[in-house]
Formats: structure tokens, sequence, C-alpha cells
């Protein structure tokens, strides 16, 4: 499917040094640069039943800022994000809202482009979807089956069959997460799990193929039977066909530590046999709202087309976002929009005088603070400094004023 425009990325002087970014699976900072000739990166994408919220929004301008750096330091990117219009909980919303699940995929979709444009947010190279995607994840399915490496299911009171892999023939199983069982199985029901499927054979076995139900979409899956993708074959699917592994970094929430990253890996090892699926993993903390991870099914959202339905500017989210650390959960509270609001202010007012402090020095720390692990706060900080020197009048480069307006652009996405 068609993603969204591309903002324009301003040229900068210099190149930015390697990036360091931590590591999920090794459990450390490690420095992140292309294997190949392109960097390659592969991020989650949404499930389209409700429009996008801050803990969307920080996630995907994490990974907006990680693909600046590395194109800052030289390197070119290929980007692929799928989007997952196929699941229980778009059909679930359509149903209650007497719409098709089409139409709603369509219309979250449209808004998520919307969203990710006003936040100049770089688009995927390939915005891959679930549902044009069927017969080539079925053909995946059917490869683990005839391999010996999945099994199939009945399903209960009704024809045919479920698909589920194997974990006993995937020795990679676990070291994507690094958690023990009892980890794993204290989130796996929660997070789309079904622990307690009679007869299978592991109680983490992914489902591979969901036979059809009555009254549930399916679509014809060939000798697999009528049916539909489970959710981790999607992404290790698409991942395979539209970028290759190994690959350079696999990313998303926190929340998709295990299961998701953990299978989505393990099947391509069976798939592929290649031990290993992403060179790195990346992971944005979870923001909350009330009390809460901010989440769909819980509905403690702050959607960023309300925001900007309200006229709050799309760079104040931005900023907003930008000012937590990816690393560290956080929750949104309206004081954030504020603080963000006065600093935009300040930066604007710093970057229309006729003259101001050396953007030299800026530039060099801001890159610098990046690629320390996305210390985006840390970047904020110094323009902040740089920001209140040119105010206090100490600048005299008549120049600097276009080069950091050029840098907040190319680097933290932030147009001013
Ligand atoms: N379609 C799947 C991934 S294949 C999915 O998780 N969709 S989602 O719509 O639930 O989430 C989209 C992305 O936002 C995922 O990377 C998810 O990890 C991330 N995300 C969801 N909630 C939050 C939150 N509260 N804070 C930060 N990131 C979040
Ligand atoms: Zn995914």
């Amino acid at each position: 499917m068609i993603s969204w425009p591309a903002p324009f990325l301003p040229r900068i002087p210099g190149t930015g040094p390697t990036l360091h970014l931590y590591d999920t699976s090794a459990g450390q900072v490690r420095s992140l640069a292309p294997a190949g000739r392109v960097f390659t990166m592969y991020v989650c994408g949404i499930t389209p039943y409700d429009a996008t919220h801050l803990g969307h929004a920080a996630t995907y301008v994490t990974f907006d800022v990680i693909q600046r750096a590395i194109r800052d330091a030289g390197h070119a990117v290929r980007y692929v994000q799928n989007v997952t219009d196929v699941d229980d909980p778009l059909f679930e919303r359509a149903d209650r809202d007497g719409v098709d699940f089409r139409d709603l995929a369509r219309w979250e979709i449209d808004l998520f482009r919307e969203d990710m444009t006003a936040l100049a947010v770089l688009p995927p190279d390939e915005y891959v979807g679930v549902e044009e995607s069927v017969p080539m994840i079925a053909g995946k399915v059917l490869e683990l089956l005839e391999a010996g490496l999945a099994y199939r299911l009945p399903i209960p009171g009704a024809d045919g069959t479920d698909i589920y892999l194997d974990l006993a023939s995937e020795p990679t199983f676990g070291k994507v997460s690094g958690w023990s069982r009892e980890e794993m199985m204290a989130v796996y029901a929660d997070r789309g799990g079904d622990p307690d499927r009679p007869g299978k054979r592991d109680a983490f076995d992914p489902l591979l193929w969901r036979g059809a139900r009555a009254g549930e979409p399916a679509w014809d899956g060939g000798p697999l039977g009528p049916g539909r993708p489970g959710w981790h074959i999607e992404c290790t699917a698409i991942t395979l066909e539209h970028l290759g592994i190994p690959f350079d970094l696999n990313g998303g929430g926190s929340d998709l530590v295990f299961p998701h990253h953990e299978m989505s890996a393990t099947q391509a090892f069976g798939l592929h046999g290649d031990v290993t699926f992403a060179r790195h993993y990346a992971h944005q903390a979870m923001v909350g709202y009330h009390g809460a991870k901010m989440s769909k099914s819980k509905g403690n959202l702050v959607f960023v087309s309300a925001l900007r339905r309200d006229g709050v500017d799309p760079m104040v989210i931005r900023a907003t976002l930008l000012d937590h650390h990816y690393r560290t959960d956080w929750e949104y509270t309206d004081a954030d929009l504020e603080r963000a609001t006065a600093r935009l202010d300040r930066w604007r007012a710093a970057l229309s005088g006729n003259a101001a402090a050396a953007a030299e020095p800026l530039v060099a720390t801001i890159r610098e603070r990046v690629c320390d692990d996305l210390d985006t706060p840390g970047a904020l900080a110094a323009v902040d400094d740089w920001a209140q020197e040119s105010l206090a009048g100490k600048g005299t480069d008549p120049t600097a004023a276009g080069v950091v307006a050029r840098t907040l652009d190319a680097l933290l996405g932030i147009r001013l």
C-alpha cells in the first residue's frame, strides 16, 4: 500500500558519528551501522482499528530519529513497516460499530498517514498490509508445515484446522528476549497468546494459521484450508519477502519484545535456517496516561489527531515526545505540551534574531547526544542553552540561525 509523503531532509555540514543504541537482545548498548551497503530496518506498524495515540507516535518518532542518525552518518536506509489489517481487534471494533472491517482499516490508516506526515516522520520505503500479503504469508506457513516444523490442530466444533509452529524444533527460541519461561508465561495470554489451547505441544507454540470460523473473515489458504495468518508470522513473512534476513534493526514498542519479536525471529529460523533474524533489536518504552500504559484496549488514549484538531502544533507534539528518553516509561500530562510550546517559542525567537551563538558546537553536541543511545532530552537541552545564549545577545554570528534550523530539521525532525 502507499505510505505517506517524505519530508524534505536538509543537508547539514559534516557527517555524524556512529550511532550507539541499546540492543534489547544483547542487553547492552552497541554500535549500529549497516552490515552491508544499505542499512535495513523493520518497525512493527499499527493495527488500524483506532487512531494514532501518543504511544504509537513515540515509537515511530524514535525510529525516525534513529533513521535520521544513520543517514547523517552517511548511510542509505531501506525501511519496511507493516500494517496489521487482518486481526481480531479490528474485526471486533468493526462489528461493534457496524462497519466493514476494510473500511475501518482504510480510515484509520489514512489518519495514521496524516499524523505521520504532520509529525515529519520519514515514510517507510515499503508499507505492507497483511491483507494484500495473505497468499505470500500462507506460502511461508505451508513451507513450515511441509518441513515438519508445524502441526495442525482440529478446530473444536467446526471443520478445518489451525496450524501451530512446533517450538521444539526451534533452537533459537528465547534468544531475543532472554526471558525465562516464567517471565514469558506472565505476559503471554495478555499479549495474544493461547497457552491453554488443548492439544498444543508446547504452551508457547505460536499460531501460524487460524482456520476459518463462522462469522469471521477468511481467505483462501490453498492446502492450508480457508483461514487467516496468525500475528507473528505476518511480520516474519513480510520481513523475509521485503527486506531479507539477516537485517540490521528490528523495532517497535517494548510490549513487542515477547512474544512478538521473539516469535518473529524463531519462525524465520525455521524458514531460512539463519540463526540471526535482526542484528539489533530496539524498543520504545511505554507511554502512559492516567496511571496505565496508553492502550487501545484500555481506552486511556491521547490521540495525535485530536491534539492537532485542538490546534496543537505537531512540532510541539514531536518536541514533547523527544523530551523523554526512549527507554524510560513515562506518563503524559498537559504540562508536557505547555513546556514544549514555551521551549519552541524560545527557539523560534533565537532563530529570528539578527545574530546568534555559533552553530558548530551545537551541531556537534546534538549529534553526540543523539548517537549516545538516543539522548534526545540532552539534545533538546543543548538547543535550550544555545537559544538562551543567543537571546542574551551573546552571539555575533549572522549565519548560525540557518545552520541550526536545518540541523533541528535534519536530525530531530523539528521544523520551525
Ligand atoms: N500491529 C502490531 C505490531 S505488528 C501492533 O502492535 N500494533 S499497535 O497498533 O498495537 O501498536 C503499534 C506500535 O506502537 C507498536 O510498535 C507498539 O509496540 C507501539 N505501542 C503501542 N502502544 C504503545 C505505548 N503506549 N507506548 C509506546 N509504544 C506503543
Ligand atoms: Zn510486528
